[in-house]
C-alpha cells in the first residue's frame, strides 16, 4: 500500500491482485511475483484538490528501494545465494586463483563472495568499446552492488517518519542527532524527535540534550500506543526521527517488543544501524535477528574506526536493501554523509 500510495496518492485503492511465478525450473526456483492492479477513484480525485508538490532541486526521489523488505525476502536473498554457491561449488576453486581475488580478501570480502564476483565479472558483457582488464571488470561488478543508495527523502508537504534500530552502542542516538541537525538547521525542515529508548535514563537525557541544542521537540514514549499518539501530534513536521533501545540480537523478547512498536504504522521507514567495526559473521546474525522489523535501509557507522568496508560489501551483496548514510566519526552534526559509491570504491582500492 505504501508503494501504491506513493505512486498514485492517498486515495489509491487496490482493484485486483494475483500471484504468479516467473522463470524457474519445474516450478522450483521460480520467483513468485505479485501483480497488483491499483487505481484512484475518479470521484475522490475530483473532490480532493491535490496540492502541488514543489520538489526542491537535486533531492532524491522515491524509488523501488522504498518498498519494505520483509523478513521472507531477506531469507530468500540468502537462500538464493546459498543455492548458487552450492551449485557452483567446484568451479569456484578456479576463481580463487585470480589475482584480484587476493585483493578482495584483503578487504575482508568473504572468500565465497569474492569468488562469485570474479565469476560474475567473467560472465558480464560490458558495453561495446569498453575493454576492462580482469581486475577492472571485477571492480565494475562490485560497484554495481554499491549503487542502491538512497538517503531520507523529505517532502515539503508530507511527514516522513524514520526509525533507527540496531544493537546497543552502534551509534543510533548519535546518528539521529546528526541527521536532526542537518535536516533542521542546514536544510530548514521542521523536525521532531521521539525516543522509545527508556531502558536507561542516560539514553533519554542524551537525545534530549541534542534536541535542546538543535532546537527541536522531543517526545519520550513507553508503549506502541504512545508512539502512535506522538507521531500523530507531529503531523505538522516534515521529518520525525525515532530512536529505539539497542536490542540484543540474542534476546527474542526484546526484539518482539521492538517489532510491536514499529508495526503501529506501515509508513515508518526503518533503518538498521550497523557498525563497520562488526565482523561479517556477527553482522549476518544481527541482520537475521532484526529482519522481523523489516528494515528497508542499512546505515553504517564508525567507518573511521574500521580497517576496511568488507562487512558492508558482504551484506550488500547478500541482501536486497538500500544503503543510506555512512557515519564517519563522533562529531555531531558533521560526521555523516550520504553513501557515495565512488568514495566507497576508493576505500577498497586504497591498499
Ligand atoms: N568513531 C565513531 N564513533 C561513533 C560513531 N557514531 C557513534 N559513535 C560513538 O559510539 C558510541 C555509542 O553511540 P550511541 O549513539 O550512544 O549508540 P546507540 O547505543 O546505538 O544509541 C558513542 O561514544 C558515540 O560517540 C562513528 O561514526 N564513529
Ligand atoms: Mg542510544
Amino acid at each position: 500500500m505504501a508503494q501504491i500510495k506513493s505512486e498514485l496518492g492517498r486515495d489509491a485503492v487496490i482493484l485486483h491482485t494475483r500471484r504468479l511465478k516467473k522463470g524457474g525450473v519445474m516450478g522450483f526456483f521460480g520467483k513468485e511475483v505479485i501483480e497488483i492492479t491499483a487505481g484512484v477513484e475518479a470521484t475522490a480525485q475530483a473532490m480532493v484538490p491535490v496540492p502541488e508538490v514543489k520538489m526542491p532541486p537535486a533531492r532524491p526521489v522515491l524509488t523501488d528501494g522504498d518498498s519494505k523488505m520483509t523478513a521472507v525476502q531477506l531469507e530468500l536473498g540468502t537462500m538464493r545465494k546459498l543455492l548458487e554457491q552450492v551449485l557452483h561449488k567446484i568451479p569456484l576453486q578456479e576463481e580463487k586463483k585470480s589475482p584480484v581475488f587476493a585483493m578482495l580478501e584483503q578487504n575482508d570480502i568473504d572468500g565465497q563472495i569474492a569468488a562469485e564476483l570474479v565469476r560474475e565479472a567473467a560472465k558480464t558483457k560490458f558495453p561495446a568499446g569498453i575493454h576492462f582488464t580482469e581486475d577492472q571488470a571485477v571492480l565494475e561488478v562490485l560497484r554495481t552492488y554499491l549503487q542502491r543508495i538512497e538517503g531520507i527523502t523529505v517532502l515539503p508537504n508530507a511527514t516522513k517518519t524514520v526509525a533507527f534500530i540496531g544493537p546497543t552502542g552502534v551509534g543510533k542516538t548519535t546518528t539521529i542527532a546528526k541527521l536532526a541537525a542537518n535536516f533542521a538547521i542546514k536544510e530548514g525542515y521542521k523536525v521532531a524527535l521521539i525516543t522509545a529508548d527508556t531502558y536507561r535514563i542516560s539514553a533519554v537525557e542524551q537525545l534530549k540534550t541534542y534536541a535542546d541544542i538543535i532546537g527541536v521537540p522531543i517526545e519520550i514514549v513507553y508503549t506502541p500506543d504512545e508512539l502512535k499518539l506522538a507521531i500523530q501530534r507531529h503531523q505538522d513536521k516534515q521529518l520525525i526521527l525515532i530512536d529505539t533501545a539497542g536490542r540484543s540480537p540474542k534476546n527474542q523478547y526484546q526484539l518482539g517488543e521492538l517489532q510491536d512498536l514499529l508495526e503501529i504504522n506501515p509508513y515508518i521507514e526503518v533503518h538498521l544501524v550497523l557498525s563497520m567495526t562488526t565482523k561479517y559473521k556477527e553482522a549476518l546474525d544481527i541482520v537475521h535477528n532484526f529482519s522481523g522489523c523489516s528494515p528497508q535501509k542499512f546505515l553504517f557507522t564508525k567507518l573511521d574506526e574500521a580497517r576496511n568496508i568488507g562487512t558492508m560489501l558482504n551484506l550488500l551483496y547478500q541482501f536486497p536493501v538500500t544503503l543510506s548514510y555512512v557515519a564517519t566519526g563522533q562529531n555531531v552534526p558533521d560526521d555523516i554523509e550520504l553513501a557515495d559509491p565512488g568514495k566507497l570504491m576508493n576505500l577498497i582500492l586504497k591498499e
